[in-house]
Order: C-alpha cells, then sequence, then structure tokens
C-alpha cells in the first residue's frame, strides 16, 4: 500500500491517552495530539528563555551562549532569575517537552497498534538528561551540580567533572557504557552492510533473501543471530549504551567522591597476584 493511502487508512479518531478528541487531528504531515500541544508550548517557552538569557550575556556567539545554573551556594532552593532561576526554568521546560515528546510518540503508536519500542528507547535518553539536571545534583544537594546550557561551556563541564574525579576513564560504569556505544555502532555497520549487500547487490544480480544474509554470517563466523534477532540485539545494545552512562554519571558524586584511578586499587590488592 502506497504511503498516503496507508495513511488514509490509520488517520483515524482513538488511542489517545488524554484529551479524547480535542486535540487528534494532524497538521501537514504532523500528528498533534495533546502532547503535541504540550511539546510546541513548553519548547517555545524554553526556546524564548534561551533567548532572553542570551540577550543578557555579553555573546550573540553560538557557540559561546551559556545558560548556567545557580551557584552551588543556593543549594536545592529555587535562584533569582539572572542567577540560575533562568537554568531551572528552562530544565523544567525541556523535561517537559522530552516527556511530551515521548508521550506524543506513545498516542501514534497506539493508533498504529505497534509495540512501545521507540517510545521506551528515547525515555532511556530521557533518563540519562534528567539524571545529569535532576537526580544527580539533587542527591548531591544543589542544582549548581547540572550541566550549563551552552555548546562550548557543556564541553567544559564534562571535562572538569571527568577530571574532578581523577579520570574518568576509569570510572568502571563509563567503561561499559563506552563499550556499548562502540558495540552499537559496528552491530548497526554490520547490519546496515548485510542488507545492503543483500537488497541491493548491484549489477544484474536479483535480490537476496534472509537465508542468504543468515548464510553469510554462518559461514564467516559460524552463528547468524537472525533477521528479528539483529533489531532486538540492536535495540539492547542501545538502550545499554544510555542506560550505564546515567549509571557512571549518578555515582561519581552522590556515591563515590574519590579518584577513579584510585578505585582500583581494590583489583591490585586481590590475594592472587598481590
Ligand atoms: C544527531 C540528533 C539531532 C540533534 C542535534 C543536537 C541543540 C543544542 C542549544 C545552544 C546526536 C541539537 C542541539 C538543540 C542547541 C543551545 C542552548 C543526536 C543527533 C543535532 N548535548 N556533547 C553535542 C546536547 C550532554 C558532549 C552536539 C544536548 C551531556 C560531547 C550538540 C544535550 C554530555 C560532545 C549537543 C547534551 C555531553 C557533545 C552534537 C542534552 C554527555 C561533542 C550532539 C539535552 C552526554 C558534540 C560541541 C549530537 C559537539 C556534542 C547537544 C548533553 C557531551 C550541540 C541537546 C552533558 C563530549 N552535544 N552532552 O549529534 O560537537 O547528538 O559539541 O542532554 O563533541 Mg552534548
Ligand atoms: C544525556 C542526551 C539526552 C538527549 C535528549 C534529547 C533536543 C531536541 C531538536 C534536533 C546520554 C535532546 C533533544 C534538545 C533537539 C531538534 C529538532 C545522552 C544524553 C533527552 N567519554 N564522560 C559519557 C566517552 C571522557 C565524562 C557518556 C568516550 C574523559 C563525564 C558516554 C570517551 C572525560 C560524563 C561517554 C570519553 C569524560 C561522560 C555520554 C573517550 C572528560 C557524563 C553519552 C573515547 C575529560 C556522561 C549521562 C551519554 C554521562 C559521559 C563516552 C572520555 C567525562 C558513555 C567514548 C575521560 C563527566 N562519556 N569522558 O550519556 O554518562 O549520552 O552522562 O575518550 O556525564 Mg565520557
Ligand atoms: C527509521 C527506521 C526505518 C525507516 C525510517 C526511520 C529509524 C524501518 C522505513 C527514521 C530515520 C530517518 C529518517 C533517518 C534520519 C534521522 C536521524 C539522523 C535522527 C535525527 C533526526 C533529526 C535531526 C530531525 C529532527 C526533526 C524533528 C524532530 C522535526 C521538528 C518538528 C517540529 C518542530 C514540529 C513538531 C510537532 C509537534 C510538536 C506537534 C504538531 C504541531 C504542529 C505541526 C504545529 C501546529 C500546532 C498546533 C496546531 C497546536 C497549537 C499549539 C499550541 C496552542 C501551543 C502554542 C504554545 C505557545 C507558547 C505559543 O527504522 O526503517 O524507514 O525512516
Amino acid at each position: 500500500m502506497a504511503l498516503l493511502s496507508f495513511e488514509r487508512k490509520y488517520r483515524v479518531r482513538g488511542g489517545t491517552l488524554i484529551g479524547g478528541d480535542l486535540f487528534d487531528f494532524w497538521v501537514g504531515p504532523f500528528y498533534v495530539g495533546f502532547f503535541g500541544v504540550t511539546t510546541l508550548f513548553f519548547a517555545t517557552l524554553g526556546t524564548a528563555l534561551i533567548f532572553y538569557g542570551a540577550a543578557l550575556g555579553d555573546t550573540w556567539n553560538p557557540w559561546l551562549i551559556s545558560i548556567d545554573p545557580p551557584d552551588i551556594s543556593y543549594g536545592l532552593a529555587l535562584a533569582p532569575l539572572k542567577e540560575g532561576g533562568l537554568w531551572q526554568i528552562i530544565t523544567i521546560c525541556a523535561t517537559g517537552a522530552f516527556v511530551s515528546w515521548a508521550l506524543r510518540e506513545v498516542e501514534i503508536c497506539r493508533k498504529l497498534g505497534i509495540g512501545y519500542h521507540v517510545p521506551i528507547a528515547f525515555g532511556v535518553a530521557i533518563f540519562a538528561y534528567v539524571t545529569l539536571v535532576i537526580i544527580r545534583p539533587f542527591l548531591m544537594g544543589a542544582w549548581g551540580h547540572g550541566f550549563p546550557y551552552g555548546i562550548m561551556t557543556h564541553l567544559d563541564w564534562v571535562s572538569n567533572v571527568g577530571y574532578q574525579y581523577g579520570n574518568f576513564h576509569y570510572n568502571p560504569a563509563h567503561m561499559v557504557a563506552i563499550t556499548f556505544f562502540f558495540t552499537t555502532t559496528l552491530a548497526l555497520a554490520l547490519h546496515g552492510g548485510a542488507i545492503l549487500s543483500a537488497t541491493n547487490p548491484g549489477g544484474d544480480e536479483e535480490v537476496k533473501t534472509p537465508e542468504h544474509e543468515n548464510t553469510f554470517f554462518r559461514d564467516f563466523m559460524g552463528y547468524s543471530i537472525g533477521t528479528l534477532g539483529i533489531h532486538r540485539l540492536g535495540l539492547f545494545l542501545a538502550l545499554n549504551a544510555g542506560f550505564w552512562s546515567a549509571v557512571c554519571i549518578v555515582i561519581s558524586g552522590p556515591f563515590y567522591e574519590g579518584s577513579w584511578i584510585e578505585w582500583w586499587n581494590w583489583w591490585r590488592n586481590i590475594p592472587i597476584w598481590n
């Protein structure tokens, strides 16, 4: 079925989580829904506040604009607008927009009668962001531990926090997260390559079947995970990359304050090789 005729068939009312029929319509290619409206509200307000914060600052250079969190001395209190209060409201807007976006995905899944895999996956990214700007600062007792909203300044934050704990490369959960990120790209490269090689072989070759894909991997490394399996594995790898990222940052500060380099001393002291 062509895309447009399929859309006509599925573009019917129902499946909304909230608001009934109220926002159950499309604008051009976009489904709106209650959560489309809340996304637009939070995103517009948050973006306007970023522009307001930029106007208060001393540069319009996009790389240098920065909306900074409050000073640590404000603890978990609300700060004045110009001293981090903007960052606090923008954080609420960003979280509101991301969660609305995920719920809008859920409504679209319900309309189509498909699983919730995509919104769950986005939920893991939201979880990593919320860990950085809400959960960890809350556990450490000050919103000032969140990262600043600026292209270069957020890199400064990552670098500073990375060396504040010795060297983040030695953080064991950071190692697990990085390994999942690397494995995700390896899996996508193998999968993208396998599909293209079979379905778009070039020249006058006929399009091949999943049996060809299976056989390639069996001949090559003795095992094929299968056509459904590779997608399950891809989702598993990618979600773990985000999840272990959240773990690696939330343990740094709230649960371990020292240097990650020294944390490994227990390993050197194991009797077998000590
Ligand atoms: C390709 C999908 C499209 C999304 C894009 C990003 C904005 C920001 C706002 C100036 C893969 C749109 C950008 C809306 C403009 C203002 C106020 C997704 C794709 C194109 N980072 N980070 C980038 C964000 C964190 C880190 C680039 C966001 C953590 C490092 C972009 C968040 C840590 C590097 C960006 C966030 C961290 C970057 C490219 C939120 C650990 C780079 C992103 C909300 C995760 C790279 C100059 C990209 C770079 C980069 C956005 C959080 C580390 C500006 C929105 C605090 C080390 N980050 N980041 O392609 O070039 O993502 O930086 O959590 O080297 Mg970052
Ligand atoms: C947080 C993004 C969420 C985004 C959302 C959506 C919009 C809309 C609109 C485009 C999590 C935003 C959408 C705004 C845009 C339109 C239309 C994703 C998030 C919800 N590190 N490190 C990580 C590596 C070092 C340090 C994670 C590698 C150094 C710190 C990952 C290396 C030191 C932190 C990772 C390396 C250091 C991290 C990031 C190599 C610095 C974190 C991925 C090869 C000196 C962060 C939760 C992530 C983290 C993190 C990788 C090196 C410090 C595993 C490969 C040694 C302080 N590092 N790192 O989390 O865990 O994505 O955050 O050297 O806080 Mg690291
Ligand atoms: C995959 C796949 C697969 C495919 C695929 C894909 C994964 C099986 C079959 C998909 C993959 C690709 C296409 C590859 C490229 C993708 C990436 C690299 C990922 C990154 C993507 C991007 C960078 C693009 C991001 C772009 C986005 C998100 C679009 C931006 C959209 C908007 C800003 C509009 C959002 C819409 C909303 C919020 C709802 C609808 C609203 C409107 C249309 C506006 C009108 C609003 C109203 C009428 C409501 C009124 C609003 C009110 C009252 C609020 C007002 C508030 C105020 C404050 C004023 O596996 O194979 O192929 O293709």
